[in-house]
């Protein structure tokens, strides 16, 4: 099931339930560790954060579990890593994200939150990198998901399905996290299909629907892990201020390199909230 072209998530009858419960048990199988307790996937800027939470018991390149697709971006790791904190938590961290830009569709996106569950992760920590609608917001400052507007006119649910997405982005969890650093702020995500960037009036119009953050990612992704019963901790990293709140245009090597010289503090933060969790 390596083969990108191969994918039993792209065969309409497979049930996706399934195919991540087939990745759970290769994870098992291939790391040695039957049940993890908390999953995080880390967006561009969060890559370190892996090193710092404990011990790394396996890496699994991603195409290794059944239904992962290649990575499609440069930057974007794909590997799952097992790894044991101090005090004994089991943290799935998954570098590999599928995005919905990727036109792979919605199955391919949420595969690794529905592959986190089936492992037995409790908690989902979801972290991207974003554009920032409000102006007080600098590029390299995390903040919090308090909630998100999802504007792909998608959903990774199925049939009639009415799964209640009040208090999405835990309260409980995003308290643990201000515990840890009272400076963080928090902010509505609002997630578009990407891959361009929002025209200046797109970003007005985010703002006038009540957006405070940009991004391609997360929204499909927390919908999913609430379907499947966890509770979910969103994290954007702002990587630059929205088109036209920036003056200058954007670059998607600006993005990178906010990422890159706020990865070493941000990480650090992922860390000690993810420790507390
Ligand atoms: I990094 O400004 C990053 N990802 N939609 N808009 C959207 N996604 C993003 C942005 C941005 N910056």
């Amino acid at each position: 099931m390596t083969d990108i072209h191969d994918n039993p998530l792209d065969d309409p009858n497979a049930d996706p339930f399934q195919v991540a419960a087939l990745a759970a048990a290769d994870i098992a199988r291939l790391s040695g560790v039957e049940k993890h307790d908390i999953a995080l996937t880390l967006g561009s800027g969060w890559g370190k954060a892996a090193d710092l939470l404990g011990e790394t018991v396996a890496t699994i390149p991603a195409t290794e579990a059944t239904g992962f697709s290649k990575p499609a971006l440069e930057g974007h790791v794909g590997t799952l890593r097992s790894i044991l904190t101090p005090t004994g938590t089991r943290v799935l961290v998954i570098g590999a994200r599928t995005h919905y830009y990727e036109g792979h569709g919605v199955r391919r996106v949420v595969h690794s939150v529905r592959t986190a569950a089936a492992t037995g992760a409790r908690i989902m920590v979801l972290t991207n990198g974003a554009g920032g609608i409000r102006e007080t917001w600098k590029p390299g400052q995390p903040v919090l998901i308090s909630d998100h507007v999802n504007l792909t006119a998608d959903s990774p649910l199925e049939g009639a399905n009415f799964v209640d997405l009040t208090d999405l982005y835990s309260a409980r969890l995003r308290d643990i996290a201000r515990n840890v650093d009272p400076s963080l702020d928090e902010g509505v995500y609002t997630q578009f299909r990407g891959p361009h960037y929002e025209t200046p009036a797109e970003v007005q119009m985010a703002k006038a629907i009540g957006g405070h953050i940009v991004g391609m990612s997360t929204a499909l992704e927390a919908i999913a892990a609430r379907e499947a019963g966890m509770e979910i901790l969103g994290f954007s990293l702002i990587t630059n201020l929205a088109a036209g709140i920036q003056k200058t245009p954007l670059s998607h090597a600006e993005v990178i390199e906010a990422g890159r010289e706020a990865e070493p503090v941000i990480s650090a933060l992922l860390a000690r909230v993810v420790e507390a969790l």
